[in-house]
């Protein structure tokens, strides 16, 4: 277990970066750690005027930048990510202080984020011929859009902030990127790290409370806004958005089901399942939210997951042991804990955990219930936490239809032996992904994002790196 009393830092230990200069803040943030609720660090926070300051850079640096071949960006994205994986250990034991998941997580999210950034700057951007005959020829060309403001959650800020700084750069843009002000380190770090590789200006990173993300979504020079984060946020950045006619990509909450049909093998399934929810203590925006469970199989599957809930250890992310730490921040903790009391009071069966212990840290365990109503909060409600319903079925159309019977729309998964039976009803799931036998399976090639209202446009991919760029139309008629 890591030193349990690590040294305080300080707001001079972090510093916002603007223009390749590391500056103080205005005022201070408070940084938590989640799994004693003391605060571990004071970070610096931005005003207004740098903000302007940011933007400006961004602007200026935006020429040369913009100038730069695709595979000139990729080269210095690429840099970017060595520098990252060469100080993964560090820079995830900072993410774990501050954000509470397991320090072998952590490590993961620089693992996975870099190779991501690595992979969307492979992928190729060409001009495409629209039409070419006698008379002319007209070609689509993707330019870039110009200064991309990126506003990140708590839940996974190295990772989400990779993803979209990547695409943002890659296609020629610059960045003004904001963390949540519940998990800024990392990300002030990691924009002191990229100085090491871009030009000065071309990343900028400013900490703040939840004014900076309005403040970006109102101003007139960001040309576009990539936000991750709730619905109702997500709503009020494209309303501001809307102003400037921003574009806008947004990657919102969800309420993601499984259905497993009856021919699954529930001992099989039962570890990937678990995790599918309860990864970073459930608070994963493409997490399990829900299962249905055919009646076949509902009470092998139940005391399966039960079973791999009792093994998880719950604990400080720092200790190796860990599998699910904390909640990240108190208005986490006392949602969660008011939904699971709501969910008890209604009479639920809570099959493992559901009671909170009294000690320090927004510790809840694994607690899986059944015997709830599919207008209960916990069914209805992204709960983003530590306590997953099951739901029986009889028939698969019925299950569809129960999982369907949302607001939210990003993924869902089918479990079954008969991967082409699976996938028949997979295809009918009113989600950017619909898994098979797998859950929250991404990759820089593939696109995801949410239907309905878990997100507009898609990042990852072709198709997400093309929102970060206008289409341009050349049209040339012959002589
Ligand atoms: O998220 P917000 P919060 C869900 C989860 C949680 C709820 C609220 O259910 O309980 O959202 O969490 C910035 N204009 N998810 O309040 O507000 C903010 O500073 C522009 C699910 O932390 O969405 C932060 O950087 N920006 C989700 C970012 O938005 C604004 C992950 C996200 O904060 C802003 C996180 C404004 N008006 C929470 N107000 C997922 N599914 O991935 C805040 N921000």
């Amino acid at each position: 277990m890591a030193e349990p009393a690590a040294r305080m830092q300080h707001q001079r230990d972090f510093a916002l970066t603007i223009d390749g200069q590391f500056v103080a803040g205005d005022e201070t943030l408070d940084v938590i750690d989640p799994a004693t609720e003391e605060v571990f660090a004071i970070a610096p926070a931005a005003g207004r005027e740098h903000l302007e300051q940011a933007v400006a850079a961004a602007r200026r640096a935006l020429r040369a930048w913009r100038a730069l071949s695709f595979e000139e960006r990729a080269e210095l994205i690429r840099q970017y990510s060595v520098l990252l994986r060469e100080r993964k250990h560090e820079l995830g034991e900072l993410l774990t202080r501050e954000q509470g998941k397991p320090i072998g997580q952590s490590v993961a999210e620089f693992e996975r984020g870099t190779a991501q950034a690595d992979g969307m700057a492979g992928i190729e951007i060409p001009v495409e011929v629209l039409l070419e005959d006698d008379n002319r020829r007209i070609e689509l060309h993707y330019r870039p859009l110009g200064v991309v403001g990126i506003i990140t959650p708590w839940n996974a800020p190295a990772a989400l902030a990779l993803g979209s700084l990547s695409a943002a750069l890659y296609t020629g843009n610059t960045v003004v990127l904001k963390p949540s002000p519940y998990t800024p380190l990392t990300t002030l770090r990691m924009g002191e790290l990229a100085q090491q590789v871009f030009p000065p200006g071309v990343v900028n990173v400013l900490a703040a409370g939840n004014d900076l993300g309005q403040w970006m979504t109102e101003h007139p020079d960001i040309d576009k806004i990539s936000f991750t984060g709730s619905v109702a946020t997500g709503k009020k950045v494209l309303a501001t958005a809307s102003e400037t006619l921003k574009r806008v990509t947004l990657e919102l909450g969800g309420n993601d089901p499984a259905i497993v049909l009856d021919d699954a093998d529930p001992q099989a399934i039962a570890r990937s399942l678990f995790f599918a929810c309860f990864v970073n203590s459930g608070q994963v925006c493409m997490a399990v939210k829900r299962i249905y469970a055919h009646e076949s199989v509902y009470e092998e599957l139940c005391s399966a997951l039960v079973d791999e809930a009792n093994a998880a250890r719950v604990g400080n992310g720092l200790d190796p042991d860990t599998k699910l730490g904390p909640l990240q921040n108190r208005m986490q903790y006392e949602k969660v804990s008011e939904i699971l009391e709501e969910t008890k009071n209604n009479g639920a069966t809570v099959l493992t955990g559901g009671e909170i212990p009294d000690r320090p840290g927004y510790f809840i365990p694994p607690t899986l219930v059944t015997d709830v109503d599919d207008d209960s909060r916990i069914v209805s409600e992204e709960q983003f936490g530590p306590v997953v319903p099951i739901l029986k079925f009889t028939d698969p159309e019925d299950a569809l239809r129960r999982a369907n019977d949302t607001r939210y729309g990003l993924s869902g998964s089918v479990w079954t032996s008969d991967p082409a039976r699976g996938k028949a009803l997979a295809e009918r799931m009113e989600v950017g992904t619909a898994w098979v036998n797998q859950h929250r399976a991404v990759s820089a090639y593939v696109p995801f994002g949410g239907a309905k209202q878990s997100g507009l446009g898609r990042q990852y991919s072709i198709i997400g790196l093309k929102g970060y760029m206008e289409p341009k139309v050349v049209s040339v008629a012959k002589q």
